[in-house]
């Protein structure tokens, strides 16, 4: 009903309008021509100037308006250090083209009403001025060499990989400083999750406390294995498939983005995170979160905004504040249930995350899933090779080990004493950032329960949890 009250208004309007313009027509031929045009281009004239006010009133009234729902400008504060050096950037581009924008604006719509048509007044042919134009063109080429400069600098730093001093570790070493997590300041360690995108999910992996990924072929994708992932390949053990991403504060994170079918594209709006992920090619990213998820509520806590019931129909529900939670999206169109590719995103204090870990261990995809059925190539092909393995990280936590020693002899100490929660000696272990110890462990245990077990014991066979979650 609305919609066709609105139609008619809308013809009715239309008719009016052309009425009115005929009369003015009809008008014009008693009046005659040229008087008639004299006082359209004066109302113009003065229509133009009105026109200049409004929108430049109406642009910085909606910018004020919508300031609290942008990220970055009211409560929603950006919560990686290369957001807000992208947020810089912004601003500094803002200022600049916002001069420009104003006075523009104002030349545009100003010289129109001035020079509108008067009687006797001629234009005045100007053939060139050098100073001006050397002026005009000087002025926007050296913003625009800062602004592609800044530019540069910032993009390099956000886009850079990590380095190939930095260690990829699963626990994370709890002795970093206040400032430090807040300003993302790395201790040369970097955790690296994958997230593997497909119709119409996101397949989440943590390397598990071995801190690497196992290796993955997409010849072996099936519906029991369905990154598939490589299980003679020792780093895929103890391996975790997620349901949320759990992130510790502070922490360096390189997220390997893949994907199994079409298009998708990793995207965390308040990390300022977004990446294509694309199938069969490889994409990454480098972030530093330095907000927890507990602190970003609490700084919600105190905007008006968002003390209101999360749910508008139920006012006993929780505050809108107390449900907040960073998102991981899709932020690519990739079909019709591209919408429902959303996790949660949980950043943790540094403790908060090594505890996670250590309840989670157990929930390795391998021994929760593979393990004794027909795509467990581990116990398969991997048998023999076990004990080669394990030498093979005790090789290499002995190479690491003697690097270590030869290039810090300080930081030991400080990691040693760090953990002061409840700790018996596998705790301590594991709280620090030895990954060839863990990794050790785990081996060793999936290499007994095998033992324990039998190969051919195909089903019902216990996780020995206990072993591992040492
Ligand atoms: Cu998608």
């Amino acid at each position: 009903m609305m919609y066709i009250l609105g139609f008619l208004i809308a013809v009715l309007l239309v008719v009016v309008f052309v009425q009115i313009g005929k009369i003015n027509e009809i008008v014009a031929r008693l009046r005659g021509q040229e008087v008639a045009d004299r006082d359209g281009d004066e109302i113009s004239a003065k229509l133009m100037v009105v026109f200049m006010v409004l929108f430049l009133v109406g642009s910085t009234a909606s910018a004020i308006f919508y300031k609290d729902s942008m990220l970055g400008y009211g409560p929603l504060e950006l919560a990686t250090p290369h957001a807000l050096a992208i947020q810089g950037l912004i601003n500094t581009t803002i200022f600049f083209t916002g001069i420009v924008f104003i006075v523009t604006h104002i030349a545009l719509f100003l010289f129109a009403y001035k020079y509108r048509r008067k009687e006797g007044r001629v234009a005045k042919f100007i053939d060139d001025n050098h100073t001006l134009e050397i002026i005009w063109t000087a002025i926007p080429a050296v913003v625009m060499a800062i602004l592609v400069t800044m530019g540069l600098y910032v993009w390099n730093n956000t886009m850079a990989d990590v380095g190939e001093e930095e260690k990829p570790i699963a626990f994370v070493s709890t002795d970093m400083s206040e400032e430090d997590i807040k300003e993302g300041v790395g201790d040369n360690t970097y955790l690296e999750i994958e997230a593997t995108g497909m119709q119409f999910a996101w397949i989440l992996r943590h390397p598990g406390p071995d801190g690497l990924i196992g290796e993955k072929n997409y010849k072996m994708i099936d519906a029991e294995n369905q990154l598939g992932q490589d299980f003679s390949d020792a780093k895929n053990i103890d391996d975790i498939i997620l349901d949320e991403l759990v992130l510790p504060v502070g922490q360096k994170v390189r997220v390997r983005i893949t994907s199994r079918d079409v298009l998708h594209n990793f995207a965390i709006p308040h990390f300022f995170v977004k990446m294509d992920a694309v199938p069969g090619m490889p994409t990454y990213f480098v972030f530093t979160p330095t907000i927890t998820t507990e602190q970003y509520r609490e700084n919600l806590s105190s905007h008006p905004d968002w003390q209101v019931p999360a749910d508008a129909t139920d006012p006993d529900s929780k505050m809108r504040w107390e449900e907040f939670n960073y998102e991981l999206a899709c932020a690519e169109l990739c079909g019709r249930s591209h919408y429902s590719m959303r996790k949660i995103v949980k950043v943790v204090s540094r403790e908060e995350y090594n505890q996670w870990l250590k309840d989670n261990m157990d929930k390795s995809y391998y021994l929760n899933n593979i393990r004794g059925t027909e795509d467990d190539q581990f116990i398969e092909y991997g048998k023999l090779t076990i004990e080669e393995k394990i030498e093979e990280y005790a090789k290499e936590k002995e190479a690491a080990e003697k690097t270590e020693e030869a290039s810090d002899t300080s930081s030991d100490e400080e990691t040693g004493d760090a953990d002061t929660s409840s700790t018996d000696e596998g705790e301590d272990a594991s709280s620090t950032t030895n990954t060839g110890d863990v990794i050790d462990e785990v081996i060793e245990d999936v290499n007994n329960a095998i033992e324990g077990s039998g190969v051919t014991e195909g089903t019902g066979t216990e996780v020995p949890v206990d072993t591992i979650n040492r």
